[in-house]
């Protein structure tokens, strides 16, 4: 019997559960690049360079494998744009008795999978996505019951689940869970980071790069850096590069950012995870064999394996528990239209500045930078959220909707009302410059309130505090913020809100 299998763009694992159920003798297998996933955002170029040459390296691989592999490329004249159409393209050629489909990643596309069977008439299998180390329905019996959402607790189930960092006896190596609170220093300034090693563009990232210029010259974002591996082997060392050069010293300074310094010790490797070309379990395991063999210390170890096995995890199990409605939570009521500096116009704030160039130049910025930078910026200032989470779905090559809505909509900008994150991560100019060297660059001061050269961050920061102060007198770890502002004089707390509104006024012309 005859099978077509359809590969999505963050499908591209050798061992995913569609092509384990496959028979190379009679079954097919079908890839597409479609505008309306090209388009549905308006993403960065490098993004779109990335899953289409990692696509095409994919289907190459199969191919070389003796899979019979059906690619449409996007300028292809006959492309039909759509998911929907070009399986219906395939099933008229082909009259498959059956189409086999690892779940999607995302809501968006689950439901034009669920729609097939009927289309088509012949059943359509789905299939687990077992990539993931968790499922939505074992995220859900764990959320079952518990008022509140921990990431800490969930992470927990999962190190026993997979054994790892665990004794014998079922207590943590080390003692302790989480090693936090030694993760907090902040980045030595002369610190020779190691540069990351360049990889060679193929002879297909050449095409796909032409592509991307002839079709998406307006959209966002530099092609001059491409730096992405776009093969599982080349993933695998940037992996390696990583564990050997950057993971000793992740845990230590893995909360601080630096000028010039876009990558400081982070992985980089979360592009490559979303796709598939590395794979979660793979990467956790590889750290702690390091840990084991004595190359890298316990905080490090635990510090990244917990990003994957606790953080990427829960962040999944939350989107599925939660969607549909999850996309329309606003809990703060944030509408102010998106400022055009997140597209690259300028702004005199040097922390936002400069996470802005990385994002355009390397299609990248880390954690704390789209956390407590950007997205701070976008709590505090009361940024629409559709609008700023277009913005980080479209400006990350490793976005999908999965993973960026909570992380932007709960956990930056607690637009779902605490579900994530335990209160909102809302912090003055203080933080930033205690975690940065951004403000020694900077027009602004990040010691000044409220005179023409204070840090747009401190009054917008008080502002927030006493804009949502009712919300925030009820959370135990934000009250003493709302004591501390209303312990300010009156004429204090008048100049602040005063100078807020300037600022929003200054954002709004674009002269901030
Ligand atoms: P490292 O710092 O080296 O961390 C190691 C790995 O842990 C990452 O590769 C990633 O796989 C995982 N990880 C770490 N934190 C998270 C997290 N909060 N959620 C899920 N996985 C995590 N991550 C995405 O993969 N896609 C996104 O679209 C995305 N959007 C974000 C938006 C906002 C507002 C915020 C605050 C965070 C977002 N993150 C997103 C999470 C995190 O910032 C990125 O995973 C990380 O910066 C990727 O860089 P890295 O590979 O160097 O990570
Ligand atoms: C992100 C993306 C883009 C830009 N283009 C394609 C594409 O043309 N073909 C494809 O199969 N996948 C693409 N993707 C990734 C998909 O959007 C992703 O696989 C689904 O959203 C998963 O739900
Ligand atoms: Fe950012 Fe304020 Fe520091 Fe300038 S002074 S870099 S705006 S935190």
């Amino acid at each position: 019997m005859s099978t077509l299998c359809l590969v999505l763009g963050d499908q591209l694992s050798h061992k995913i559960s569609s092509l384990r159920a496959l028979d190379k003798k009679t079954d097919t297998i079908m890839m597409c690049e479609v505008m309306e996933e090209a388009t549905y955002a308006p993403h960065h170029k490098q993004k779109i360079t990335f899953i289409f040459s990692a696509m095409r390296h994919f289907a190459q691989e199969l191919k070389d494998q003796g899979w019979n592999v059906l690619y449409k490329k996007l300028d292809d004249p006959d492309n039909t744009r759509n998911f929907t159409n070009e399986l219906q393209r395939r099933f008229n050629q082909i009259r498959p008795r059956k189409i086999i489909v690892t779940e999607a990643s995302e809501w968006r596309v689950q439901q034009y999978i669920k729609s097939w069977q009927n289309l088509l008439g012949i059943p359509v299998e789905i299939l687990p996505d077992d990539r993931f180390l968790s499922t939505p329905t074992e995220f859900s019996q764990w959320a079952q019951n518990r008022k509140q959402l921990r990431m800490e607790f969930f992470y927990r189930e999962m190190r026993r689940k997979y054994n790892i960092l665990m004794n014998d006896d079922g207590t943590p190596v080390g003692g302790e869970w989480n090693f936090d609170k030694e993760n907090r220093d902040p980045p030595p300034t002369l610190h020779h980071y190691p540069p990351r090693p360049p990889h060679e563009l193929t002879v297909i990232t050449k095409e796909v790069l032409n592509l991307v210029k002839d079709n998406f010259s307006q959209n966002f974002g530099s092609l001059d850096s491409f730096m992405y591996a776009v093969t599982a082997k080349d993933a695998g060392r940037d992996l390696d590069f990583f564990i050997d050069q950057c993971l000793p010293y992740f845990g230590s300074f893995q909360d601080g950012m630096n000028k010039d310094e876009p990558f400081l010790y982070h992985s980089r490797l979360s592009a490559y995870i979303n796709v598939g070309l590395l794979l979660p379990l793979d990467v956790c395991r590889k750290a702690e064999n390091a840990y084991h063999q004595g190359k890298v210390p316990l905080n490090a170890a635990e510090g990244f394996i917990r990003q994957i096995l606790g953080w990427r995890e829960y962040i999944r199990g939350i989107y599925w528990h939660h969607m549909p409605h999850y996309s329309e939570l606003n809990s703060l009521n944030a509408h102010e239209k998106l400022p055009s500096f997140f597209w690259g116009t300028d702004t005199n704030m040097f922390c936002v500045a400069e996470t802005i160039r990385h994002t355009h130049d390397f299609a990248y910025s880390h954690h704390i930078q789209r956390l407590m930078v950007t997205g701070n910026f976008s709590l505090l200032a009361g940024l629409d959220v559709r609008e700023v989470q277009e913005w980080y779905l479209s400006v990350y090559a490793d976005a999908f909707e999965w993973v960026e809505m909570p992380n932007t909509l709960g956990m930056a900008l607690f637009g779902d009302g605490g579900i994530v994150a335990s209160k909102p991560y809302a912090a003055s100019g203080k933080y930033i410059n205690k975690m940065s060297n951004y403000c020694q660059h900077c027009k602004y001061n990040p010691n000044l309130m409220t005179e023409e050269n204070a840090c747009p961050f401190n009054a917008l920061y008080w502002n927030f505090v006493d804009k949502h102060n009712v919300m925030l007198n009820k959370n135990q770890r934000m009250s003493f913020m709302v004591s501390t502002w209303n312990k300010f004089s009156k004429e204090k707390r008048n100049n602040i809100k005063e100078k807020a509104r300037n600022i929003l006024t200054q954002m709004r012309n674009g002269t901030l």
